[in-house]
């Protein structure tokens, strides 16, 4: 199977780090498409990602899966050890739950303040709107702050052990930099789960 990803961008890593926690990167082949040159807009690509994002996943079948939540919820089917995603309703809800959190809530947020503000986004983004940057950075930093109340009295974002909504987060803080903003450097709760995260060595 190949997953086509781009280097340093958080969608395609959340899929490559879950990947590597699960300790099977080299069961894929990797195929690098890059942004910045549109690559992901040629008519090739969009045979396999009809909407122009990456990551995407094609199997030995010919299936195309897109969508980095659903890439990792078939690698998890295919490589249940560890667990990331949880072991029975109750956990798979509780740690689905926590990820959409970031995801919609952080990691969209953010994605709205950059690809509105950012001079690099202004070929993808148009017309970018400074109301909208304005917004969405006010709504990613005070989720930044509610997930370093939570990281207080939580070792974990989600049912008290490693899963993939750590990975969710880990990428979404490491996607900050773009901004010039690292929020684990200013929140303690945060900064202490981040270093604990970097020490698990599955952001390579
Ligand atoms: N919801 C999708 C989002 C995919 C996505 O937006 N990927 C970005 C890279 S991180 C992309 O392909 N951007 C290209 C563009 O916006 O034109 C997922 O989770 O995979």
């Amino acid at each position: 199977m190949k997953l086509y990803h781009s280097p340093a961008a958080p969608n395609p890593d959340r899929v490559i780090y879950f990947l590597r926690a699960k300790g099977k990167l080299d069961a894929v082949e990797l195929e690098e498409i890059s942004i910045m040159k549109q690559e992901h807009k040629q008519p090739g690509y969009r045979e396999v990602s009809p909407y122009a994002q990456v990551p995407a996943l094609v199997l030995d079948d010919g299936t195309s899966i897109t969508e980095s939540r659903a890439i990792c919820t078939y690698f998890e089917g295919i490589f249940p050890e560890p667990n990331l995603m949880g072991t029975d309703p109750k956990e798979k809800a509780l740690i689905e739950m926590w990820d959409r959190r970031v995801e919609m809530m952080f990691f969209i947020q953010f994605a709205g303040w950059f690809r509105n503000a950012h001079p690099a986004m202004a070929p993808l983004e148009m017309p970018q709107s400074p109301e909208a940057a304005a917004k969405s950075e006010k709504a990613a930093r005070k989720m930044a702050e509610r997930f370093n109340e939570h990281l207080a009295d939580h070792a974990f974002v989600a049912a008290d052990r490693f899963t993939i909504a750590d990975i969710t987060l880990y990428i979404t803080c490491g996607f900050c930099r773009v901004m010039k903003w690292a929020p684990h450097k200013e929140l303690p709760n945060l900064g202490r789960w981040h270093a604990e995260m970097t020490a698990r060595g599955f952001a390579g």
